[in-house]
């Protein structure tokens, strides 16, 4: 189907397409048996311009939106979703600034962060605040001109190889969800220290480790926005990124499905290509609806929150949770096509059943998706009487 993008953006898919073919594909299956971080690939990207899609013009950005870091996660994760994540976490992890940074603040790091030249990361999960964002722990207390940080923030995507830490922390605790604030935080300030680097079950050429802050001084300079608003910068940046995960469960489906038509064509049984038997035909048809349904879902909401509308919790939630439902089906049934050779690590659709995974968990569980898409449809009920 036709997505209607400009040319800019045309030209943007075909760059980030060539990248994910020349430079992605031919490693990705080293990269996910070894679980290394790609810095060679990095470079390509930051010397591509891709680190600067979500960064005003302003600020050394390219200011485009959401529909290039979809653009940008799809193409990318079709050839393999952990390298996905060295682009899309960074946004992740840079979103809070955008949203909620003065203007010394975006100088300071934002045309860093639009040229590559650091990487950033988003620190919210803790041991015992997940899908319960609001029950973190992580200390903030202000000692004169600094805070001083203790806590633990767990599963940090790009954790140990960002230098710029996005760090949600309480400030008032007799204040619940208005008494967290947002920080910004370098892996050089005393007392930033990197905990257990995970081995995870897909994903694999991403960075994930635990963060230690261990009174680690923290400017009063780097507090993002004023104390207590640390809460709603943490979900507004949550409502932007959440169609890059749905970006990238999109590029991981088709990435599997183009390998299970590739397969059901050349592959025969019972005399004939696999593609000749309608069980397969129905299940092709199937991927295939489904997918484009994710993508139109997807562009739909990337576009409303490109135009700045106001709400953007609901289809940014929808998308996600569409995708990602979308992916673990696809890739499940592109390994059945496979039959027993997609059972195999010689073979590369297992590794899409296993990243695919990641996006119905990470960045609130679907489960979460659907409580913030249930809780803004009785909101909207409720003001129409
Ligand atoms: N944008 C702006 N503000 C928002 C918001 C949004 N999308 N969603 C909630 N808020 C505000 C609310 O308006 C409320 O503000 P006030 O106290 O001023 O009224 C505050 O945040 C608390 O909201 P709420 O009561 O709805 O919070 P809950 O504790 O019930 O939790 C959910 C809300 C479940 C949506 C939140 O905890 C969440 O998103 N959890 C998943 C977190 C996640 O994605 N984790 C993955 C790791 S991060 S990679």
């Amino acid at each position: 189907m036709d997505y209607f993008f400009t040319e800019d953006q045309m030209a943007l898919q075909e760059l980030v397409r060539q990248i994910a073919d020349e430079k992605i594909r031919p490693v990705a299956a080293k990269l996910d048996r070894e679980g290394t971080f790609p810095w060679d690939i990095v470079k390509v990207f930051a010397e591509s311009g891709l680190y600067g899609a979500i960064i005003p013009e302003e600020y050394g950005g390219t200011g485009k939106g959401i529909v290039e870091l979809a653009i940008i996660s799809e193409e990318l994760a079709k050839a393999c979703a952990g390298v996905t994540l060295a682009v899309a976490a960074s946004a992740l992890g840079t979103f809070p600034i955008v949203i909620g940074g003065n203007d010394e603040q975006k100088r300071r790091y934002l045309p860093d962060l639009a040229e590559g030249k650091f990487l950033a990361a988003f620190c919210l999960t803790e041991p015992d605040a997940g899908s319960d964002a609001g029950a973190i722990r992580t200390r903030a207390t202000r000692v004169g001109d600094e805070y001083i940080l203790n806590g633990n923030k767990i599963f940090i995507t790009n954790g140990g190889v960002a230098h710029i830490y996005t760090v949600i922390a309480v400030t008032d605790p007799a204040k619940g969800s208005r008494g967290v604030s947002a920080f910004i935080v370098q892996d050089d300030y005393p007392g930033f220290k990197i905990g257990k680097e995970e081995d995870k079950m897909g994903i694999r050429a991403s960075a994930t480790c635990e963060i230690v802050f261990d009174d680690c001084h923290v400017p009063a300079a780097n507090l993002l926005g004023r104390e207590g608003e640390g809460f709603s910068i943490a979900m507004k940046t949550l409502d932007k990124s959440r169609p890059g995960v749905a970006a990238q469960a999109l590029g991981i489906a088709q990435g599997a499905f183009d390998l299970a038509l590739d397969y059901a064509r050349k592959r025969v049984q019972f005399g004939q290509p696999l593609v000749g038997h309608q069980a397969i035909q129905f299940m092709l048809a199937d991927m295939a609806t489904q997918i484009e349904a994710a993508r139109a879902l997807l562009y739909a909401a990337a576009r409303m929150v490109d135009a700045g509308a106001k709400n953007i919790a609901q289809p940014s939630a929808m998308c996600k949770l569409m995708a990602s439902d979308v992916a673990m089906k696809v890739t499940t049934d592109a390994v059945q096509i496979f039959g027993g050779y997609g059972y195999m690590r010689d073979y590369p659709i297992e590794k899409y059943m296993r990243d695919a995974k990641i996006t119905q968990i990470y960045e609130g569980t679907n489960q979460i998706q659907r409580m913030v898409i249930a809780r803004t449809l009785i909101r909207e009920a409720a003001s129409k009487g």
